[in-house]
């Protein structure tokens, strides 16, 4: 009798166990989404960059890389749309902004989970940063960059002035990347990099 009495308690420790486990493993699936890279392509398709966002305790960082740019300051945000549809890139959106704010970074009433400051381009046309979304999530949520299909990241020919509406007066969109999980699979089957060596060699 005894014996069945621990044998019982045995298998609800194991069953516990293993509940706990399936959760962890379901955690780990779920971090697949970060980091999670994306490439930039300019108004010609051809991929000049990327893009690695990476979900941290304060927010989305993002790991920027993008050449070919024309030197100076540049406005970058994310957009709510996944499509990057050359040359003008339209067809990305407005900012992505699931907190209904006003743009700006600067503005009282902003700003949209998608606006960063500006990155600047050096001599050479290269922009090599890193950035902070500070309320947007990488998994899911209102406020998930992967929500729906995904959204964007879009640079653009001038700076943001963090404050005139809708998206800071910066221009045209010059560069755009898909952030969704199925742009990340492309990504795999297309080693782009040593062909950007080629060609610059
Ligand atoms: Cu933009
Ligand atoms: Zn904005």
């Amino acid at each position: 009798m005894e014996y069945f009495m621990e044998r019982r308690i045995y298998m609800r420790v194991l069953i516990g166990f293993l509940i706990a486990f399936v959760f962890i493993l379901a955690g780990c699936s779920g971090e697949e989404r970060s980091p999670l890279k994306t490439s930039i392509y300019n108004p010609d398709n051809d991929k000049i960059g990327t893009a690695t966002l990476t979900e941290q305790p304060e927010g989305v960082e993002v790991q920027l890389k993008v050449e070919g740019l024309e030197p100076g300051m540049h406005a970058v945000h994310i957009h709510e749309f996944p499509k990057c549809e050359a040359p003008d890139f339209k067809s990305a959106g407005n900012h992505f902004n699931p907190l209904s704010k006003d743009h700006g970074l600067m503005n009282p009433k902003g700003a949209h989970v998608g606006d960063m400051p500006n990155v600047e381009a050096d001599q050479s046309g290269m922009v090599d940063t890193k950035l902070m979304l500070p309320e947007a999530k990488l998994k899911e949520g209102q406020k998930s960059l992967l929500r729906d299909e995904g959204t964007s990241i879009v640079l653009h020919s001038g700076q943001d002035d963090g404050m005139t509406q809708p998206a800071g007066d910066s221009g045209d969109r010059i560069a755009c990347g898909r952030i969704t999980l199925k742009a990340d699979e492309d990504e795999t089957s297309d080693p782009t990099e040593p062909d950007k060596k080629q060609e610059s060699n």
